[in-house]
């Protein structure tokens, strides 16, 4: 007989069993005969969680008994991705409950697919901070993410007559089986109105925020397993809400209208993530948002911090929190709040516990995406938090007024408050006071945030910085999304590695044998047939999976330089055109990426994309040798699916411009090999991989700068190169677009007139290259071999290695095992 575990935690085939069936009938009301796919992908996680649920109890038990410090990450982003298949893996159920599934009749991989992502971020930063609360679980550390739970996640992308046309993302509408709302969690925030000033009884000033609304923040938890240990740390998300009292008010004096307006403005405030990735729009509702998070997360930890029995004093021995960007920079003010308004301390005693609790990482040089808010309308939103500004920046100026005397330059680059036209705050500046720590994501990055943005605070508090690489999680990237390979890459070195990355260098003994070789480019061939059937299905073009994958992809932006690309597919074509018969290595060109709704050019880029694609695709001349495909939808679930497909990942950023790049990694794991400029983390990938294994081309940071300051005229190389003229010209001609020589004629006249990310300065060198790696591919051998090496010597871009160097050099945490509590 069979014994069987309990179905709410058993992890054997057959409790899983039971478990299922149980949450079919009992949570959704169906039984097998009648079940829809929904049902069973509910009743499956409603599984999952429950085991999730007792690690995580046994966590936060774990956490109380002992006077653990615990990391806060703020940020307002989370790019999490599918949850299912993720805790599977990490739970390490993923045999059983495929068997489980496929006993009850229904297949888990069907089921997995049917999971709507939570799409709460743009990119890189808020994939980021979700790889970092994977490594966080995984190493055992206690802690907890703080951010917004959004109503609608970052819009769907669909593609129209070639043009990107955005839908919202309603994640919520089938529910959400992976959070947990605490009701009985939650936290009012005030927003606008006045500030009073008066004297109290024992002759302290104090001060009375008076505000025009507040509303309500309701905690949703969502669980965050690690890699095979008991560590479940909490994903703890804020939903605005109207509070109770405010309804009462107006219903009693008969205003119903006022009443229902006052509710719809405070359930807006999480309602839709912004789509701006790099460029700031100064909408009052995205500071809202920003003060909104942070405001219920700090209160949130006080009160944990005050529970166990602390000094209020002591909070940032408790607390090590981390800004992710200046997004959530406004937790400077709002802690100072908080301790002077709420908790009677006196400032001196306040600034010393702020300064000790943040830390800041900048993820951004791009002078656009630096946080500025119109100092009339944060003080619209913030009244109190502007005279805690003004405040800081009189004590911090006077400190510095003594150490740099008379230098203005300085001290107005230094000062939180910036002058033109109209007064505005700086939150890079307020950012970098109030933290004790200050870091970039990348070698690079870090060193031209010192001699950059960031040159009169490196030279005014040198002690403060210092670089964090970023890494992303290999549980996810590698073992979830490339289940072949990693069963190939296990076989021979065994599972360690998924833990410690760093043992993929076993895998290099293996680069030169010719068995191993033909094993590990059979399952790229495989993941590439996968892919190329979705794109068919998708996009309707044929692509031949033997042909070379050429990938970029990732948000649309000028400075990431798709058109580059674009320039050079064109130049490939032009090539067959004037010789058909010529022997070309057959490239498929691939593109996905979502624009900024508001971001012009971004979206022409797509249209061009979509339109050479047009023509290259149906162009008889051609025979296939050149495919175009621009893969709509790009998100985590699509990214997943297109990376372990990867023969050359494209990460061609004008240099100084890509602050790390995290996309770069992903496909560097699975084996693709990069084509890429000396820019962010592309920089540290070489070094690793070796030079021999990279495709290096174009102008170093500096060169770029120098070029700059020479007056970089990009017409000369216009007219100076015989195939970018033709390639230039063809577009303007409308030659892609039926003719219609207006459509991209604003690209065109950027390009040859303005070409602010020096495209045209790199593209003989990028055609070059790109030649060598056309050279490269034919050699099936040698191109198996750099692939290999590639993958085994991507250790140290673990997200395990980035967190382990937060937690030893900034946040001063250690890891806490867990035991399982029956
Ligand atoms: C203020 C605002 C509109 C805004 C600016 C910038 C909103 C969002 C962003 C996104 C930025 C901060 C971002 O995602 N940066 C990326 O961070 C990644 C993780 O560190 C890097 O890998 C990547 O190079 C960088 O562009």
């Amino acid at each position: 007989e069979v014994l069987i575990q309990d179905a709410r935690t058993g992890l054997t085939v057959e409790a899983l069993k039971k478990a299922i069936l149980n949450n079919l009938f009992y949570v959704q009301g169906k039984y097998p005969e009648i079940a829809t796919r929904n049902d069973y992908y509910m009743a499956l996680s409603f599984a999952v969680r429950d085991r999730l649920l007792q690690r995580w109890t046994s966590s936060v038990k774990q956490y109380l008994e002992g006077k653990n410090r615990v990391v806060s990450y703020l940020s307002a982003e989370y790019l999490l991705g599918p949850h299912l298949a993720n805790n599977l893996i990490n739970l390490g159920i993923y045999k059983e409950m495929e068997q489980a599934t496929q006993e009850l009749g229904v297949n888990l991989q069907w089921l997995i697919d049917k999971e709507v992502e939570p799409g709460l971020g743009n990119g890189g930063l808020g994939r980021l901070a979700a790889c970092y609360m994977d490594s966080l679980a995984t190493l055992e550390v206690p802690a907890i993410g703080y951010g917004i739970r959004y109503q609608f996640g970052i819009f769907e992308q669909d593609i129209r007559d070639g043009w990107q046309v955005e839908d919202t993302d309603n994640w919520l509408r089938r529910g959400n089986p992976w959070e947990i709302a605490r009701r009985e969690l939650n936290y009012e925030v005030k927003l606008g109105g006045y500030v009073q000033h008066y004297m109290d009884r024992d002759g302290r000033y104090r001060s009375n925020w008076m505000p025009e609304l507040t509303v309500k923040g309701v905690a949703y938890d969502t669980p965050i397993l690690g890699y095979k240990v008991n560590t479940c740390n909490a994903l703890r998300l804020w939903k605005s809400e109207a509070p109770k009292s405010f309804d009462f008010q107006s219903f009693n004096s008969g205003d119903y209208n006022h009443a229902v307006n006052q509710k719809i403005i405070c359930e807006n405030i999480s309602k839709v993530l912004y789509p701006n990735d790099e460029t700031i729009s100064g909408k009052i509702l995205r500071l809202q948002q920003q003060y909104f998070f942070v405001s219920c997360s700090l209160q949130d930890m006080i009160g944990i911090h005050l529970r166990q029995g602390e000094k209020i004093e002591d909070f940032n021995v408790t607390f090590a929190v981390q800004l992710n960007d200046t997004h959530p920079a406004i937790a400077i003010a709002e802690m100072m709040r908080l301790l002077l308004d709420e908790h009677d301390l006196e400032w001196v005693d306040a600034w010393r516990v702020t300064t000790r609790t943040f830390a800041y990482t900048n993820h951004t040089l791009l002078p656009e995406a630096l946080e500025t808010w119109d100092l009339e309308l944060f003080g619209s939103v913030l009244p109190r938090h502007l005279e805690l500004i003004y405040e800081i920046n009189k004590r911090f100026l006077d400190e510095v007024t003594i150490k740099v005397y008379g230098d203005h330059q300085k001290i107005s680059s230094l000062s939180i408050i910036g002058e033109g036209p109209r007064k505005f705050i700086k939150m890079a500046n307020l950012a970098c006071v109030g933290s004790f720590a200050i870091n970039g994501v990348a070698a690079l990055h870090s060193d031209l945030l010192k001699k950059t943005v960031l040159k009169d605070w490196y030279a005014y508090s040198p002690e403060k910085f210092s670089n964090k690489t970023n890494g992303v999680t290999p549980r996810r990237w590698m073992v979830l999304s490339n289940p072949k390979l990693t069963a190939l890459i296990s076989e021979k070195i065994g599972e360690n590695w998924i833990k410690h990355l760093d043992e993929l260098k076993n895998l290099e003994q293996y680069a030169d044998d010719p068995e191993f070789q033909k094993s590990w480019m059979q399952v790229k061939l495989e993941m590439k047939q996968e892919l190329a059937k979705r794109i068919l299905g998708k996009t309707g073009v044929k692509v031949d999976p033997e042909s070379m994958f050429d990938i970029q992809v990732k948000r649309i932006h000028e400075y990431k330089r798709q058109h580059l690309n674009v320039l050079h597919l064109i130049t490939l074509y032009n090539r067959l055109k004037q010789n058909p018969k010529m022997d070309m290595v057959p490239r498929t060109f691939i593109f996905a990426g979502k624009a900024a709704p508001g971001y012009k050019m971004a979206k022409l880029i797509i249209k061009l994309i979509t339109s050479v694609g047009d023509l290259v695709n149906n162009d008889p001349d051609v025979n296939h040798r050149l495919k175009v495909v621009f893969y709509p939808n790009y998100n985590v679930t699509n990214a997943q699916r297109i990376y372990p497909a990867a023969d050359l990942s494209e990460q061609i950023s004008t240099a100084g411009k890509e602050a790390s790049g995290t996309g770069n990694m992903k496909l560097s794991m699975n084996g693709a090999l990069t084509i890429g400029t000396l820019d962010g983390a592309n920089v540290e990938i070489r070094e690793v991989v070796g030079e021999e294994n990279f495709f290096l081309f174009g102008l170093t940071a500096e060169e770029v700068t120098q070029k700059r300051n020479e007056g970089y005229d990009p017409y000369t190389y216009y007219k100076s190169n015989k195939e970018l003229k033709l390639a230039i010209d063809q577009i303007a001609s409308g030659y892609f677009s039926h003719l219609d020589d207006k459509i991209f004629k604003d690209l065109v006249n950027n390009l040859i007139y303005h070409d602010p990310f020096l495209v045209l300065a790199d593209y003989e060198s990028y055609v070059a290259c790109q030649d060598k790696v056309s050279e490269a591919f034919r050699d099936k051998a040698a191109w198996a071999r750099m692939s290999i090496l590639n993958t085994a010597r991507m250790g140290k871009f673990s997200s395990d290695r980035s967190i382990r160097e937060y937690c030893d050099d900034i946040w001063k945490v250690k890891s806490v095992p867990v035991h399982l509590n029956g």
